[in-house]
């Protein structure tokens, strides 16, 4: 496969913040262009690649046009998914740091994301299919965010967790899908009735934007899960994102929202882990993400000991970088892990986290991030790496876009 024309523009995302979508044509397909546009996070990780060049993203359109000029004129060659290893070896003759602040991590991923797309294309397969071979494809179980807080919300009052999460236990995506919505429809009902102070807010991943404690909208969700159970037959599991680097002060975490009763409240490390053993024995949680903050493999690890049946996620602990997964695999930190593949910026290093991962009984989770576009690719990777669960919104139409992308493959290979 050869490209044609390889062009960059500046898009917004849905948080209305400046990104880049990558636009691609291949030689001897015409009338098909192909492209990939760069999610952002909001509480991002420490140990994230810089997301544009420190020149800022003008000057990472700039270094995407000027490669894309390169890459046709020179006539360059793609195959196979090794052939990125070409676009990693250019893009480090120019970028030779460690969070690629020269280039930006996004700016690597589009292009990569873009280049791959292409060789699909070139082989007359969606991305999916090139990415699985001849493996079976299976449709990831959706993690819906259905009740938020911490950075993702401006408001004064809201909870101190980052995202209260649903996850049915159903066998077809299309089913999940489904319930994720009339959970959330559930949700909303009961929180018009119980949060008082509530005026509709929704948070940058179209989450209902309580007001309410923790420990009341983990209450609220056992009444949602019932309601649903009644309704449909159907279970849900619920999950927490608790993002808690955004409220660790360096030594302690400050909780500004904790009860009904005490807003304010102060845990040391130990307390952190003992409070949430307790909530998630108390309510049935199935899924911790960054219960600790980004450093503490160690209480990780004591979490986990505390409920080994929950799944303990490292997101900002790990930030989809090898090394980091490697010192979790030693210290036994976790045994799920958020993939997101603009984390590190490169696609060859996301896939040996992922292989990594499951060869070490760690199951990925892939991930939008809280500013998203209509991009799908993530909706791919999750079948052609088979990465048996994808963490998205439940509504809005960037999140719908990778959702709906999902239900397309669900009836194309008759799953449904
Ligand atoms: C997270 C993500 C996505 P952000 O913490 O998991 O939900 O948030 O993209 O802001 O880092
Ligand atoms: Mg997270």
């Amino acid at each position: 496969m050869q490209l044609v024309n390889l062009s960059a523009r500046k898009i917004l995302n849905s948080r209305k913040e400046e990104t880049i979508a990558l636009v691609a044509e291949v030689k001897g397909i015409k009338n098909k262009t192909i492209e990939t546009s760069a999610p952002s996070g909001k509480s991002r990780g420490g140990y994230e690649v810089r997301a544009f060049s420190s020149k800022g993203i003008d000057f990472s359109i700039s270094f995407l046009n000027a490669l894309g000029r390169k890459l046709v004129d020179g006539k360059i060659n793609f195959e196979n998914f090794s052939d990125l290893e070409k676009i990693e070896n250019l893009v480090r003759k120019y970028d030779q740091t460690t969070n690629l602040s020269f280039v930006g991590g996004n700016t690597l991923f589009i292009l990569e994301a873009t280049i791959l797309k292409a060789i699909a294309i070139s082989q007359e397969k969606k991305l999916w299919q090139f990415l699985l071979g001849n493996k079976k494809p299976l449709l990831p179980r959706p993690l819906g965010n259905c009740i938020g807080g911490g950075m993702h919300i401006k408001q004064e009052k809201k909870a101190d967790f980052q995202e209260f999460l649903l996850l049915p236990k159903t066998r077809h995506f299309f089913d999940s899908y489904f319930i994720n919505m009339q959970a959330y429809k559930e949700a909303k009902t009961l929180l018009r009735e119980k949060d008082k102070e509530w005026q509709g807010t929704l948070t940058d991943e179209n989450a209902l934007a309580s007001t309410l404690d923790n420990e009341s909208i983990l209450e609220l969700l056992q009444e949602v899960r019932e309601k649903i159970k009644d309704k449909f037959g159907i279970d849900i599991e619920i999950g927490i994102d608790l993002a808690s680097s955004s409220f660790w002060s360096g030594k302690m975490y400050k909780y500004k929202n904790y009860s009904a009763k005490r807003k304010e409240k102060t845990f040391s490390k130990e307390e952190q882990i003992n409070y949430i053993a307790d909530l998630a024995k108390k309510n049935h949680i199935s899924y911790l993400e960054d219960a600790l903050h980004e450093k503490d493999f160690d209480g990780s690890f004591r979490l986990r000991k505390k409920i080994p049946h929950v799944l303990i996620c490292g997101d900002d602990l790990i930030c989809t970088r090898l090394e980091r997964l490697k010192t979790a695999i030693k210290t036994r930190a976790i045994n799920t892990i958020i993939i997101k593949p603009n984390q590190i910026g490169s696609l060859i290093e996301t896939k040996k986290v992922i292989e990594l991962a499951k060869k070490n009984n760690i199951m990925p989770i892939i991930s939008h991030r809280s500013g998203e576009t209509m991009d799908n690719t993530i909706a791919h990777l999750a079948i052609g790496w088979q990465i048996p669960i994808i963490k998205t919104g439940i509504l809005g139409k960037e999140r719908l876009a990778k959702l709906n992308e999902l239900l397309r493959i669900e009836r194309q290979i008759g799953a449904r």
